[in-house]
């Protein structure tokens, strides 16, 4: 008897506790609905009652090599599984608050996870390209310094504009992050004449001017700016071709 019989049959009478007489009545049934007919021909000399155990056992075995294999399958997905879900919490770990709140979020269906890991996928990238997440928009500070005109062709470029100021909180955000840096923001009159309007077209309602702004100093000033106070409210009028640095801001929803 080979090796594999042996540890077979000391599994099936240990396990599932059948007596020997039992065992034969299956094998009896088993070998009288036969329908393979030559069988036999190919074990000469085997007893019906032997060729009739090889087989079920050859079954028995199969089938509990597919389960090893299913349940290696099972337990390589889960390590995976747990891999992914770790290296996403330490990468969310390194990011500000806004990340903090963010990874607190809890995908309630596969279909909302798969949303989720994109937008983590894209925000992570964003990240490292220098933009800062606030709310749901995205906003990127220049390095160099441009003409109001040039500097809003670069946030387009971006696949964004320049900064529209919705919000008291947004306000305040952009004052901490810009500091003392000086930025020209989305908004302008084409001239004197005119009311202040968004990029987006929308009007002015709600401004944080500086004390006596604007001013429109010398009948030339039709862009704004933060001015590079860090006060809430910091912004001055300016001639637009005047070289400055900007703030582009770009929406994550969409
Ligand atoms: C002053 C003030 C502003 C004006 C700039 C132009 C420094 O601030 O008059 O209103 O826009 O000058 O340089
Ligand atoms: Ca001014």
């Amino acid at each position: 008897m080979e090796m594999r019989d042996t540890m077979y049959v000391n599994v099936e009478k240990t396990a599932d506790g059948r007596s020997d007489s039992e065992e034969h009545q299956y094998e009896d049934v088993y070998e009288n609905s036969q329908v393979n007919p030559h069988h036999q021909q190919n074990t000469p000399g085997a007893s019906p009652q032997k060729t009739g155990k090889r087989r079920y056992r050859l079954v028995a075995v199969v089938l509990g090599l597919l389960c090893v294999l299913l349940l290696t399958a099972i337990i390589l997905l889960w390590i995976q599984f747990s891999a992914e879900q770790d290296h996403l919490q330490s990468r969310l770990l390194n990011m500000t608050n806004e990340w903090d709140e963010l990874k607190m979020y809890q995908p309630q269906t596969e279909a909302e996870a798969e949303v989720f890991r994109g937008v983590i996928a894209y925000l992570a990238e964003a990240k490292q390209q220098g933009w800062k997440l606030f709310h749901t928009s995205l906003y990127h500070i220049s390095t160099e310094e441009k003409t109001w005109s040039e500097s809003r062709e670069d946030c387009l470029g971006k696949g964004a504009d320049l900064v529209i100021i919705n919000s008291e909180e947004e306000q305040e955000f952009l004052v901490k992050t810009l500091d003392k840096e000086r930025a020209w923001i989305g908004l302008i009159r084409s001239d004197s004449e005119v009311a202040w309007e968004w990029v987006d077209g929308s009007e002015l309602t709600t401004n944080y001017w500086s004390r006596g702004e604007p001013n429109n100093h010398k009948d030339s000033e039709h862009c704004a700016e933060f001015r590079g106070i860090p006060i809430k409210n910091n912004w001055n009028d300016r001639q637009c071709t005047i070289t400055g640095g900007w703030v582009c801001e770009k929406t994550i929803l969409n």
